[in-house]
């Protein structure tokens, strides 16, 4: 079934829509050779796989965890997109020996699960608040609904149908069933992919009631907390220091019904997973209540709660939000998966309003925060990504994260990456019957149906290293319609040409729109000005006061040891320093630096006295920065976001 029409635009799908070169096939690439045989050699070796098979006996080592099906579920996903555009049997044959197990293991109501299956089998949806049972649920529903997309398997399709009808049997408002809803949101917005796939209402519909149940009275968590025999105020999810424990639920979003959320709150990656569906189910139903909360969620993170990178998750205690402009450098959480769920819930706003700043936002934390996330051979990740890494006096980092890893205990994030890379063809276009907006810029080539036929859309470009795009369209017969070019938050001028002729197309709403009669072959030459910026933090951010980002097209920049020696984290650029963008075809693949003078204080600081009653002196230096995304994957070094500015 076609992608759902509710929505005001639909996605172009990933099967119509080829990432043909340049930056995003590099990227794309680098997941299809380094991290899905990476991953796939750690959920191997770590016993995820094995695990399906739900064979554990006690005293057997390793014991499964109880999300370790969402890791297998996210490569599965991440696999089945690969496959849409490079076809390989034998990563097909990987996945089909997981979908066998999966066949295997279904209990004969329809469950599953690798760990409550074999380890707690009288536990199963006894604690929906700190368990991962319908978080697991979801992602294997994801993962089933990409297979039968990209290869038109439908084993596991049917597998995960028949467990969502036993959960569908299990909760709800109807007499007889549980009233609850997942501790970790995911599968919200699964059932809504399977309900569009399928056809069937009721998986909306029970999309429908996890939203609606969350976080009302009496408190599902509290009632099953006691019906477990548990303390429902002994839970581990206290934000509140020095008082008197309580329990917070908004840790998970069920503080209030969701109607009622105003400010971003809690785990971040659970927040976005949920609004991401929330949205999904504001337009599925035209519920405005739910669409003004998505909007509401929108402002308080991206206004007052979200990292320069488009990172969310200010605090480690609770992998969450934290209060309004609490986005400490250093110690900044930003979970790889957390900004990967923020960009899946400003697609959809996106899709939903047809809104330029929702795909601004989306490119900022896809450029940054997510991208950052993978190292350029794809088999390295970082699970949180500070702002700024230096070691200490004894060469010691004082950030635990500084450095990407193959792998982590809970490694929710690598398969994630992949799966959001691999499936990036379907962020660039969206579309209605009389209108394409190009949304993201990526060397591509792309087909629609329109309400009047046919439309074959070919960009070329080499951004974000240059903003020129060169837009080629093919038709059967002319043909008219709306294509929208999308003009980033970040860019001062554009210009146009059509079939070689200059054009003046005004900003519409942070699009130029270009409505006309189309013809078979006719070219259009969109180009942003590109320079190097400074951008500056809120006042009430006081560890980024005299200081500022340098970014370049969605890009942002920062200092690495690599380029650069002596302490990052003093190294001054003065306000009216020229920054020239310099591209390196021989640095890590080819990436545009940013160069130019800065000062810097004395390397021997050992000689100076501790304190004087006159500045320290300082001598130039020439800088190089290269893009967030890019550092660590030279030596390993220090590095600074946010970099010193003087008059
Ligand atoms: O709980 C499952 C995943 O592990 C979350 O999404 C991540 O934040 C990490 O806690
Ligand atoms: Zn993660």
């Amino acid at each position: 079934m076609a992608d759902t029409p509710r929505y005001h635009y639909q996605p172009a799908a990933l099967k119509d829509v080829r990432i043909t070169g340049g930056f995003w096939a590099q990227w794309q690439q680098a997941i299809r050779e380094g991290s899905l045989p990476a991953v796939l050699a750690y959920l191997k070796s770590t016993g995820r796989i094995d695990a399906i098979q739900c064979k554990w006996q006690p005293g057997d080592e390793p014991k499964p965890h109880i999300f370790w099906d969402s890791d297998v579920a996210k490569w599965v996903e991440a696999a089945a997109y690969s496959l849409q555009h490079h076809p390989d049997p034998a990563l097909e044959a990987e996945v089909d020996a997981i979908v066998e197990a999966y066949a295997a293991a279904q209990q004969p109501e329809g469950y599953i699960n690798s760990y409550f299956v074999p380890v707690e089998p009288a536990m199963r949806w006894k604690n929906l608040r700190d368990w991962h049972e319908l978080y697991c649920a979801g992602h294997l529903i994801e993962a089933a609904v990409a297979y039968a997309q990209t290869t038109g398997k439908t084993k596991l399709l049917a597998i995960m149908r028949r467990y969502a009808d036993y959960i569908d049997s299990l909760f709800g408002r109807e007499e007889g069933k549980m009233r609850g809803y997942p501790g970790h949101e995911e599968i919200e917005l699964a059932l809504v992919r399977l309900a569009d796939y399928t056809g069937e209402q009721r998986y909306f519909d029970l999309a429908k009631y996890f939203v609606d149940e969350r976080g009302t009275q009496p408190h599902y968590y509290t009632q099953e907390a006691i019906a477990r025999g548990d303390d429902p105020n002994n839970w581990h999810w206290v934000t509140v220091e020095n008082e008197v424990s309580r329990v917070d639920y908004s840790y998970n979003q069920s503080h209030a019904p969701v109607r009622e959320h105003s400010d971003a709150v809690g785990h971040a990656v659970r927040a976005m997973y949920l609004y991401a569906g929330v949205a999904d189910i504001a337009a599925a139903y035209g519920d405005n209540d739910l669409k003004a909360a998505c909007e509401r969620i929108f402002d308080s993170a991206s206004q007052r709660r979200m990292y320069i990178t488009g990172g969310l998750g200010s605090t480690a205690s609770n992998e969450g939000f934290s209060e309004d402009y609490h986005l400490p450098n250093a110690e900044a959480y930003a979970e790889t998966c957390a900004a990967i769920a923020f960009i899946f819930y400003l697609q959809r706003m996106a899709r939903f309003t047809g809104e330029r700043k929702y795909v601004d936002y989306l490119e900022r934390a896809l450029y940054n925060a997510m991208l950052v996330g993978v190292s350029l051979d794809g088999t390295r990740f970082f699970y949180s990504s500070p702002l700024v890494v230096r070691r200490g006096a004894t060469g010691e980092y004082s950030n635990f994260h500084g450095h990407r890893v193959g792998w982590f205990t809970c490694s929710c994030c690598p398969p994630n990456v992949a799966r959001l890379v691999a499936s990036l063809g379907q962020y660039l276009y969206q579309y209605n019957p009389h209108e394409i907006m190009v949304n993201l810029f990526a060397q591509s080539e792309a087909d629609f149906e329109l309400a009047d036929g046919h439309v074959h859309l070919t960009q070329h470009t080499n951004y974000p290293w240059e903003g020129v795009m060169r837009f080629t369209l093919n038709l059967a017969a002319p043909q008219a319609f709306s294509l929208r070019l999308r003009i980033p938050d970040w860019c001062p001028a554009y210009q146009l040409t059509i079939n070689g002729k200059p054009v003046e197309a005004a900003n519409s709403d942070g699009y130029v729109r270009l409505q006309r009669e189309w013809h078979d072959g006719d070219s259009i030459t969109y180009e942003l000005m590109m320079q190097p910026r400074r951008i500056y933090a809120h006042p009430a951010i006081a560890e980024n006061q005299g200081r500022m980002v340098l970014a370049y097209g969605p890009l942002q920049y920062c200092l690495e040891s690599a380029d650069n020696d002596g302490a990052l984290d003093s190294r001054i650029i003065q306000r009216e320093a020229w920054i020239d963008p310099v591209f390196q075809p021989d640095l890590m693949g080819g990436v545009v630096t940013l160069q130019g003078p800065s000062l810097a204080y004395q390397a021997d600081h050992g000689s100076l006295p501790l304190y004087q009653e006159h500045p320290y002196p300082t001598h130039g230096k020439h800088f190089t920065a290269v893009p967030f995304a890019y550092w660590d994957n030279r030596t390993e070094g220090d590095m600074q976001l946010w970099i010193r500015e003087s008059e």
